[in-house]
């Protein structure tokens, strides 16, 4: 019944201790006895996120679905989105532990998740946007993501097991969440799409390119019918914790290995909007995020910071890369997927990677759920800003093509944010 202290469906401050006892799972993690503090710390769009400290120190959070999107209370969202976030970390935990966080509990019945508290580890985004750049993340993620793409796909799984995931992970609402707000508004006339005015001239030129829409339109029938990869599916800046070692030139935190030196970590969180789709995306995701990092740092006059910051799609694409080769030699059926085939495979995901980035760092000009990195800005450098990164989609979307360096690529939307006005 509502309000009651056994009621968990919509948890509360005063109701999380009483939880925690109810969950058997949780019983060795914290000391349900001895709850020193409760913490209410969801600031994302859609979920409610707990932080309980014991009074030994062990802690565990807690990440509870909304029936709503929790920034706009009209707009229903369905609460098994945790059963799907649920399965995409319990597959990515298998497949690459060291990315994500440790997975104690899924309580289905009210759409709980019980994970590891990171609270040692910083949202990347927010220290991209005070100039800490983080760089060795970059080759971290690529890592994971082919790691996850390859043990959640036909390469790493029996075929019938990889249909099984498919069925599994099916994530409709979510995924058609990514469709429209991804692929479909920026380029209509939609209650969501909010620019300055100095940007309205920006918006109405991209939508009246039609190779521009073309392309998106392709990219969003990429999304929509290709099942090859478990993918995190929202894999921007805002989704990744990062802690910097002693060695990566960053501020040294507590967390020290077996010598005491500090080790860095990356950890990527909040998988609701995973499915079985193009592996591309998630590398596409990070992708767009730093050009809109990049464009910051050029609004803010740091050209070396921007520099710094379009290496990354390169060491990204390059750990990604390097991993999936390593892992190659182990697919499960070789008979016919030769090494011709990894190569076409690799080229594919670039190209779907590339193109992602285009449709996502445009999405978070012109629609709904912005960027802080430009948000942040006032507004005579945001508009600047915004102007390069609707550019620097627009040109890797149509000059990607036959293009296979991303590093190439990514120079290209550097100079494109420069040359904006
Ligand atoms: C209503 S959800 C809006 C956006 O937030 C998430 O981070 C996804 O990117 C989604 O598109
Ligand atoms: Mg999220």
């Amino acid at each position: 019944m509502t309000g009651s202290a056994s009621d968990f469906s919509q948890l509360s401050l005063e109701t999380v201790t009483a939880y925690l006892a109810s969950r058997p799972a949780l019983g060795g993690i914290v000391d349900v006895t001895r709850i020193a503090s409760v913490r209410e710390v969801g600031d994302g769009n859609l979920n409610l996120v707990f932080i309980i400290d014991d009074a030994a120190g062990a802690s565990v959070v807690l990440k509870q679905s909304l029936p709503h999107v929790r920034t706009d209370p009209s707009w229903p969202m369905t609460r098994e989105r945790s059963a799907r976030e649920a399965t995409v970390l319990g597959a990515h935990v298998l497949a690459d532990p060291e990315h994500v966080p440790a997975f104690y509990d899924f309580d289905a019945e009210n759409y709980v998740l019980a994970i590891e508290n990171l609270s040692d580890h910083r949202v990347w985004r927010n220290e991209l946007n005070e100039g800490r750049v983080h760089e060795y993340a970059a080759g971290e993620l690529g890592r994971y993501i082919a790691r996850a793409a390859f043990a959640t796909s036909p390469l790493g799984l029996d075929p019938l097991e990889h249909k099984r995931l498919v069925a599994r992970a099916v994530n409709p609402e979510l995924q058609q969440i990514t469709e429209d707000l991804v692929f479909t508004e920026p380029y209509i006339e939609h209650a969501h799409n909010v620019v300055l005015p100095g940007n309205e001239a920006d918006v109405a030129a991209l939508r009246s390119d039609a190779a521009l829409v073309r392309e998106m339109g392709l990219a969003k029938w990429r999304f929509m019918t290709t099942a090859q990869s478990l993918i995190h599916g929202d894999l921007h800046t805002g989704s990744v914790f990062v802690r910097a070692g002693a060695t990566s030139g960053e501020a040294a935190t507590d967390a020290t290995d077996a010598r005491g030196a500090t080790t860095a970590s990356v950890r990527a969180f909040d998988s609701e909007f995973g499915f079985v789709g193009p592996t591309g995306f998630d590398l596409g995701a990070l992708w767009a995020n730093f050009i809109i990092a990049g464009a910051r740092a050029e609004a803010l006059g740091e050209p070396a910071r921007a520099e710094l910051i379009l290496s990354l799609p390169g060491r990204l694409w390059s750990a990604f890369e390097a991993e999936y080769r390593t892992l190659w030699p182990a697919r499960i059926d070789p008979r016919v997927w030769t090494d011709e085939v990894l190569e076409r495979l690799l080229d594919g995901i670039r190209d779907d990677a590339a193109i992602f980035a285009a449709a996502k760092a445009i999405r978070r000009i012109v629609g709904f759920a912005k960027a802080s990195d430009i948000e942040s800005l006032e507004p005579a450098l945001r508009e600047r800003a915004a102007r390069g990164v609707l550019h620097a989609g627009r040109a890797l979307a149509l000059t990607r093509h036959g293009i296979a360096d991303v590093d190439a690529l990514a120079a290209e939307s550097l100079a494109t944010l420069r040359a904006a006005r």
